[in-house]
């Protein structure tokens, strides 16, 4: 294990493209789910390249899955805040290794997707239908989502819509390294599936893309050179609106959610202009415990019929 670390090291200085990432650890509200439970991890921390692969859906095909896989299923009450934690190695948190969460050199965008299934432990993961609950890109500083992930010391924290299904899902944290993006393929995905069980939830049924289908080598945030100055950056895959075709929008990409659930793929409230923070919205028998603050997190409670 020492000897395997120092190599790792040393790789590391001689060729930051190498040293690369897994996700492999959940927090559900603050709580630590264990190291490696619940995430289908590989044994490597290499990237995938190949877009159209079926790799891109929870890895574990050139990177093998390390062993046993875990038959655990993170129990998640739907609203909740989740953090994600990635790691050089499968060897956690290593302050002493400079490439730890991932080598500085790798820029990118951060992003999580779920996906509904029957059975989170099931492995067969072709088909299942992908949608994007939050991303992290560039900002208008060209300060990226995995500078702030390493800020971070590996995590990335974002919730779980509240209005959507209760049911089993698997929770895809992605982040990508662009160093090498100016030619596809090139772009480095780095990707693990959590295996979840949603409880609460509403009825919402978030529009879906499919993977591998979500990105294209051609894609703006795919081939990219990030080595010059840009006025923006088009995270790839479902973008804000969750319409695939209209990925296209322009602006500050660092924003928090893609789904929600009070946003365009949500059900049509019946009015159709959106309140001002500061006017009350009218009671729904929302819990006494509903957090307080922003004004979107009532219209969510009244818009998913208060079952969270
Ligand atoms: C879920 O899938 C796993 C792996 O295929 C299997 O062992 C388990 O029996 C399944 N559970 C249910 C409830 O079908
Ligand atoms: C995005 O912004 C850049 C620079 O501000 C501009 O050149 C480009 O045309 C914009 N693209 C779209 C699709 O609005
Ligand atoms: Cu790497």
């Amino acid at each position: 294990m020492k000897g395997f670390a120092s190599l790792a090291a040393l790789c590391a200085l001689a060729n930051p493209a190498f040293a690369h990432t897994i996700f492999q650890e959940l927090y559900v509200n603050g709580v630590d789910q264990g190291h490696l439970t619940g995430i289908r991890v590989p044994d490597y921390d290499g990237p995938i390249t190949d877009v159209t692969s079926n790799d891109v859906i929870c890895n574990g095909g050139i990177n093998p899955y390390h062993q046993p896989i875990s038959q655990a299923i993170i129990n998640v009450p739907a609203g909740s805040p989740v953090t994600a934690e990635f790691h050089h190695t499968l060897a956690g948190a290593d302050p002493s290794d400079s490439a730890d969460p991932v080598d500085p050199s790798h820029k990118g965008p951060v992003m999580a997707y779920l996906a509904k299934v029957n059975n989170a432990t099931d492995m067969t993961v072709t088909g299942l239908q992908w949608f994007k609950i939050w991303e992290d890109g560039m900002d208008s500083s060209q300060v990226w989502g995995v500078d702030r992930m390493i800020a971070n010391k590996g995590k990335v924290t974002f919730s779980i819509p509240n209005c959507i299904e209760a049911g089993q899902y698997l929770l895809r944290v992605e982040m990508i390294a662009l160093h090498g993006a100016s030619s596809y393929p090139g772009a480095q995905l780095y990707m693990e599936c959590a295996q979840l069980q949603i409880t609460g939830g509403g009825s919402t049924k978030p529009a879906t893309v499919s993977f591998p289908g979500a990105y294209s080598g051609t894609d703006p945030g795919i081939k990219i050179n990030i080595y010059q100055k840009l006025p923006s950056y088009t995270i790839p895959g479902q973008s804000r609106s969750a319409d695939p075709t209209s990925r296209s929008t322009n602006g500050s990409s660092s924003g928090p959610s893609v789904f929600s659930c009070n946003g365009p793929s949500a059900p049509a409230p019946s009015t159709s202009a959106p309140s001002p923070p500061s006017i009350p919205v009218t009671p729904v028998s929302t819990p006494v415990s509903t957090p307080t603050g922003a004004a979107g997190t009532v219209a969510h409670y009244g818009q998913c019929g208060g079952l969270t």
